[in-house]
Formats: structure tokens, sequence, C-alpha cells
């Protein structure tokens, strides 16, 4: 489809599904536990039709993706206490999703009715720092589903993300996330170094600002550390050869935002040719998780968000049915992606 294309939305939504619930079964685990053949035998059981009954579990990935995605169509636009009592109620509900530990307080006192400041619960995490985790990231794919403009899709995947989690290298991982989204979209990963050069760009007018800067500075990371990844990222791409275990020592398979937001942009670019070990009747969704997987650590997230970047690059025909089928909430994210999609292209009210 062309640029934002309806099945580019659909793609995008289930395909972060998919990569939640199938990389949830290798979350947490070593890379030497999961080699590609264990990877692609596991693959394969999904395509097993006799396997009726399979359906796998999505995670606090898709929970929380989905609380963005229906306050941002309730409230036709961003609204932070719709939001964040939508997380608060949502765990409530179901607080067995895997969550991370230190996120479960916030969403705990986001709850409280008379709570009149929702980023204030985020505030208080980790010392007053706030968490650096990906879990604003991995919800960050509806921000650029909902808004048109670059500048809003920034603007709210940041204030989105800091209900939970208020460290810049936290907040600035779903920007990333967003702005990659956005790209792909948009038809970007046509042309993958200029995708890349607009990253770097954009996210280095996001990591000028002061309180990335003093972020950095006293987690001991380097000055714009999301650029420094995302150049890694260029220089891993330009080579021939590269093995998972140096994508995880250059990029990180880690719950920080910053060791799973570039590995997830790197698997997506890495896998837009087929790649030697991945089975030619995959399509672009199906080897981008895939080969996510083999890199262990925290599969559910690096395969979530690369498969929502790869699915708004290949669009929802590419994904495998059988695949869809297998995952919990596919086809609810199919439709609310439907949905974003009508409020993307609808007129931005006037004034
Ligand atoms: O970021 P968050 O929502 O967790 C998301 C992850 C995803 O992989 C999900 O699939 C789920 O498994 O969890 O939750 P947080 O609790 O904010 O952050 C996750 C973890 O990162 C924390 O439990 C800490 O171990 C670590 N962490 C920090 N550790 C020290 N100092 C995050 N921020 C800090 C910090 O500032
Ligand atoms: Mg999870
Ligand atoms: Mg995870």
């Amino acid at each position: 489809g062309g640029p934002a294309s309806l099945c580019r939305f659909r793609g995008t939504l289930v395909g972060a599904v998919l990569g939640d619930c199938i990389g949830g079964e290798f979350e947490g685990t070593e890379p030497e536990e999961i080699p590609l053949d264990r990877v692609l035998r596991y693959l394969d059981g999904l395509e097993d039709e006799t396997r009726g009954d399979c359906i796998l579990q999505y995670s606090d990935d898709t929970a929380m993706t989905r609380c963005v995605a229906d306050s941002l169509l309730t409230r036709a636009g961003f609204d932070e206490q719709d939001m964040a009592r939508s997380f608060a109620k949502e765990y409530q509900q179901a607080p067995f999703r895997g969550y991370g530990a230190g996120v479960v307080q916030v969403l705990k006192k986001l709850a409280a009715p008379q709570l009149s400041d929702v980023y204030q619960p985020a505030r208080a995490q980790f010392g007053g720092r706030g968490s650096f985790g990906n879990g604003g990231a991995m919800r960050a794919a509806p921000f650029a589903l909902a808004f048109r403009d670059r500048a809003d899709v920034k603007r709210y995947s940041r204030l989105g993300a800091m209900l939970t989690h208020s460290c810049s290298l936290g907040y600035n991982g779903a920007i990333l996330q967003a702005l990659a989204v956005h790209l792909s979209l948009q038809g970007a990963l046509a042309l993958p170094q200029d995708f890349l050069k607009t990253l770097i760009s954009e996210m280095e007018e996001v990591e000028k600002d002061k309180s990335a800067r003093s972020d950095a500075r006293a987690l001991n990371e380097s000055e714009f550390p999301f650029c420094a990844r995302l150049h890694r990222v260029k220089e891993l791409m330009e080579r021939n050869n590269v093995s998972i275990e140096e994508v995880i020592s250059e990029l990180g398979n880690g719950i920080a935002a910053l060791h799973s937001v570039p590995t997830a942009i790197f698997c997506v670019l890495h896998c837009l040719e087929p790649r030697e070990g991945l089975p030619d009747k995959y399509g672009g969704v199906e080897r981008t998780v895939a080969y996510s997987l083999q890199l262990g650590g925290d599969t559910d997230t690096i395969a979530c968000m690369a498969g929502a970047i790869a699915g708004a690059h290949y669009g929802i025909e590419s994904i495998s049915q059988a695949w869809q089928r297998c995952c919990e909430g596919a086809e609810e994210a199919d439709v609310l992606a439907q949905r974003l999609h009508n409020m993307h292209h609808r007129a931005p009210p006037e004034g």
C-alpha cells in the first residue's frame, strides 16, 4: 500500500501483538539457549492446524498499547488523565501480564482518585530520577498512527511515556520508537540509509535537551546516547556478516529502552532482505520477528517494537494468518488500527 495506507496501520498493531505473544515464549533466555533451529521449530509449530486451541497470551506490552490506542481514540487526541486512568484500570483488572517490577508501584498510585498530577508517581521512581525501562517505548506505536504531524508524534509519545517513565532515557526511547513507526508508515524503509539519517537528526534535536544531557551524565552514558547507538546500527548495517553476539554487545537485548529500541530498529533493517537460515516462505514481518527472537533477553519487547516497525512497512497482507490466529489480541489490535487510520486521516480541528 501507499504511504499511511490502511494495510500499514493494521500491520503495525498486529505486528506488535505477534512480537509480544511469540517473543514472550523466549523472554529472559540466553541467546545460547535459543539457536536458530530451536526458534524455527517453535515457529513451525504455530502453523500446525491440529493445535487449534493454541493461544499465546499477550503481556504488558500489548495490554498498555491497547490502553494508549483506546485512550487516543475515545478522547480524540492525547488526554493524560484518561490515559493514566486507563493504565491503572488495566493493571487492576489483569495484574498478571508480566509488568516491570518498578512500574507496578506507579500503576497502583495512578489508581488513586484524588491524584491530581498524573506525572508525579513516575517521577518518584528509582530515587527520584524515574525509570529508564522500555515500558514507554513498547507501547509507543499508536502515537504514530494517531497523529500525522511529526511534531505531534514526538510531543505526545513523550508525554504518554512520562506517565510511567520520567527518566529521559526512558521517554526518549518512546520517541525514537514512535518516530521509527511514523517513518516506516510513510514508506521510508525503501531507503534504509535515509531512514536512519532522519532518525539520527531527529534524535539529535531530542537529546539536545537539558534533562537528557544531565540524565546521560548521571547514568554514565555517553552524550546523545540514542544517537550514539543509532550510529552503531548504521555501522552494523554496513557490514556483511554480523553475529548475534555482536548485535547484543553493540546494541543490547535488555529491559532498558537504550538497550532495546535501537536493537529493534536494527532487527528491522537487517531483515529488509532475505537472510540466510530464515525460511524463504517467511514474509518480512515473520523474518524480522524470527530474527529478533534469537537475541534472547527482552524478546517480547524487542520483537513487539520490531514487529510494529516492520508491520508498518510490509503491511497486514504480509503477515501469516496462522501466526495471527495463535496470538491473543491480534483481532482487537486490527480493529484498533482501523479506527486509528480513520482518526489519522480526519482533518484536524480548526484553531
Ligand atoms: O519499563 P517497564 O515498564 O518494564 C517493561 C518491561 C518490558 O520488557 C515488559 O515486557 C516487561 O517485562 O517489563 O518497568 P520498570 O519497572 O519501570 O523498568 C523495568 C526494569 O528496569 C526495572 O524493574 C529495573 O530493573 C530496571 N530499571 C532501573 N534500574 C535501576 N535504576 C529501570 N529504571 C531503572 C533505574 O533508574
Ligand atoms: Mg511484556
Ligand atoms: Mg519485555
